[in-house]
């Protein structure tokens, strides 16, 4: 059974991973339908990212709300105005280490909205059964791994975070409301995302545009934390094979497998930045830069999606090395977007809590 949506709400959708979402419906996907992006534009969200999208199908089958999750009246004028039958649900507050200095926004969108999201569809969709709710989660709520092992679908949670808790809380809210209520939803996990229009606080961005402009490379701890890559056009092909065919109730782990060491990782991408900007390495290695640990940071994360590639046939596109080059040209190319997001308040948080040591 494949569904077949009219209009969908992507919540987040001036995000990364969100706008990178509406670009992909609206291009290799083939979405004949409308789409409404919800959200609030907070320092992560940039209405930039979809310039093309806007001048090509605005007013006409894609729409912007300015809303914040958290407001009720709000979100369910939009569930009213628009009758949507899915919503795609990425707005958040996504940085762990954000989480750490302040955790109260966190709990704010990531529980209280994502909890307002769902009253709004129960309410509008009255047990409807050709609807969908499909929720974008986290690796991160299954915890740390050590050297071996992998999550999947039935690891327990563990969050660790204060990000990775109030991620946690959202599941098993979209879990309840399914059970009890029968809203039919669907739920990913998925491992770290990289590529164009991630927002450069985030590791990958953040030391390009530190090499590009010639400042230290922050590398926290010893450097040997160990993350699983998944370039961004890929987790979206896995969320909308998830929302056409994937089963009501159940959540799929996504991810690159695809596991590298910080310090590893970095290495390969100042060897990508120096071929691409013809600069020396060696300058860029200078630029690295051990700095104190995250507070509770988390060891490993790696997926086993065998259950999306086994039961929907989603399989990735890009290889690591492709997608790293394909992402370090984006940032080079655009530096003005770079220059616009990063201003002000991000500057001096960064400034004030990751000092060299
Ligand atoms: P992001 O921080 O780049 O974007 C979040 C978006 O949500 C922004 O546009 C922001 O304006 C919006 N937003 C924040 N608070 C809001 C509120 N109260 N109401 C309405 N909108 C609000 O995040 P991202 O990296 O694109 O992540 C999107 C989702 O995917 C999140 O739910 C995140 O937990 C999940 N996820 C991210 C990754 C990753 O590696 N980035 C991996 C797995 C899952
Ligand atoms: O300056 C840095 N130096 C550094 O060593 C930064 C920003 C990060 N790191 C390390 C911490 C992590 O081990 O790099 C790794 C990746 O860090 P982040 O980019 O902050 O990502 P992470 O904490 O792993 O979480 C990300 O992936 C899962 C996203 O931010 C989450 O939203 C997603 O759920």
């Amino acid at each position: 059974m494949k569904r077949n949506f009219k209009t969908i709400v992507v919540t987040g959708g001036a995000g990364f991973i969100g706008s990178n979402f509406i670009r992909y419906l609206f291009g290799k996907a083939g979405f004949e339908g409308r789409i409404v992006n919800l959200d609030a534009l907070s320092y992560a969200g940039n209405l930039e990212s979809l310039a093309d999208v806007a001048e090509a199908l605005g007013g006409r089958r894609y729409f912007f709300e300015r809303a914040d999750i958290c407001d009720r009246a709000a979100v369910g004028r939009i569930f009213k105005d628009y009758a949507p039958d899915a919503v795609v649900h990425l707005a958040a507050e996504s940085h762990v280490d954000r989480s750490i200095l302040g955790p109260e926004a966190f709990v704010r969108t990531n529980v209280m909205g994502t909890f307002a999201l769902l009253e709004a569809a129960r309410a509008a969709w009255q047990g409807r059964s050709d609807v969908l709710f499909h929720h974008v989660s986290t690796d991160e709520v299954f915890g740390s791994l050590g050297d071996s092992g992998y999550f999947n679908e039935e690891t327990p949670y563990d969050p660790r975070s204060p990000y990775s808790a109030s991620k946690a809380g959202s599941d098993h809210l979209v879990r309840a409301y399914h059970h009890t209520y029968g809203l039919p939803a669907t739920l990913s996990n998925c491992s770290n995302n990289y590529g164009p229009y991630q927002f450069p606080e985030k590791l990958i961005p953040l030391m390009i545009l530190n090499m590009l402009e010639g400042k230290s490379l922050p590398v926290y701890g010893d450097g040997k934390n160990i993350r699983d890559w998944i370039y961004v056009e890929d987790h979206n092909s896995a969320v909308w094979e998830i929302m056409e065919r994937g089963e009501a109730g159940r959540s799929y782990a996504v991810g690159g497998e695809n596991e590298w060491e910080n310090l590893r990782l970095l290495g390969r991408l100042i060897e990508i930045v120096a071929e691409e900007t013809g600069e020396g390495k060696d300058r860029f290695l200078s630029l690295i830069a051990y700095v104190k640990d995250r507070p509770g940071h988390d060891r490993r994360y790696a997926i086993d999606c065998s259950r999306i590639k086994e039961e929907l046939g989603w399989k990735r596109e890009s290889s690591f090395d492709e997608g790293l080059r394909k992402t370090v040209r984006w940032y080079l190319g655009n530096r003005k977007w770079c220059e616009n997001v990063r201003t002000g308040e991000y500057r001096n948080w960064l400034e004030r809590n990751y000092a060299r040591r």
